[in-house]
């Protein structure tokens, strides 16, 4: 496996960079359809080299704000995915500090987030979840477990945070009825036809001064730029939409986040070179915000 993340040096040679945890999970317990995404992050890590660090958009490089820190990856060999996601809690809580830690973590498939989002709860009560997923991943409970990544985001609703979802459009009926009903629930349609703008702006007006957390399950993004997922679903958000919206996202306080879903394809690197890009336009804009305040 490649030992850096978008080929960058894993040391400061300046003080005030931020650190980058990059934690890579790769792992495959409850997935219910198409499989691979035990091999996502190592695809992402490698696409990641072959990105330029500069972003001639908003005229800032990566290295200039940033430096990754690659973890050895968390892939223990356990039964069931609720020791596996104890597992990483466990970790979490005697590695990192949630106020100091930024972690970038690489699924796997979706079960992961629960436990990172836990870690960051207990340091920010009033965390704010940002989604962006096709499927609403809100079920109480899914071929007889919970801790399914077709329930994940229910946990993280248990645990007290708001959840803003983005690019949903696969929901069954006790998903729908939860999303209606809650009021820590808010989710953006597809069919609803809302500008990158306006649903930036709408996003900012709910998170307003909390801290964020966001994960990015890669089936969000229409399938025919990302088609290497287990469950893919037409009609999802476009690069530039998603471009769109994350420059227009800030000011924000990003505490963590993550990038789950990829199943890399045979013979075809552009999944993981758009999951590689997304990462990128995340942090870039988010350092971007720094440079204007
Ligand atoms: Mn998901």
């Amino acid at each position: 496996m490649q030992s850096k993340f978008f080929d960058l040096p894993d040391f400061a040679s300046l003080e005030n960079k931020k650190k980058i945890w990059v934690l890579p999970v790769p792992f495959e317990g409850t997935v219910s359809y198409g499989t691979g995404t035990k091999k996502g992050p190592e695809a992402i890590i490698e696409a990641s080299t072959q990105i330029e660090s500069f972003d001639p958009e908003l005229a800032i490089s990566l290295e200039e704000y940033c430096y990754f820190k690659l973890l050895p990856e968390i892939n223990r060999n356990v039964h069931g995915v609720e020791f596996f996601l104890k597992d990483i809690e466990t970790f979490l809580r005697n590695n990192f500090v949630p106020q100091n830690d930024f972690i970038c973590t690489l699924g796997g498939e979706h079960s992961i987030t629960f436990p990172l989002v836990k870690f960051y709860k207990q340091a920010y009560k009033d965390l704010v979840v940002l989604q962006i997923d096709a499927h609403a991943d809100l079920r109480n409970e899914y071929e007889g477990s919970k801790y399914s990544h077709a329930c994940v985001m229910n946990r993280c609703l248990e645990l007290g945070c708001e959840i803003i979802q983005i690019g949903i459009r696969s929901v069954c009926k006790e998903e729908w009825n939860l999303i209606k009903n809650s009021p820590r629930i808010t989710t953006f349609f597809p069919w609803e036809n809302l500008s990158p703008s306006q649903v930036a702006e709408k996003c900012k007006a709910i998170i307003s001064k909390r801290p964020l957390y966001l994960t990015f399950d890669a089936d969000g993004l229409d399938p025919s730029i990302m088609p290497g997922v287990g469950t893919p679903e037409p009609g999802g958000i476009s690069y530039e939409w998603f471009k769109t919206f994350i420059s227009e996202l800030w000011p924000l306080n990003l505490v963590g986040m993550d990038f789950c879903e990829l199943a890399p394809q045979p013979f075809n690197v552009l999944s993981q070179s758009v999951a590689a890009k997304c990462i990128f336009k995340i942090l870039t804009s988010f350092f971007y915000q720094q440079k204007r305040s």
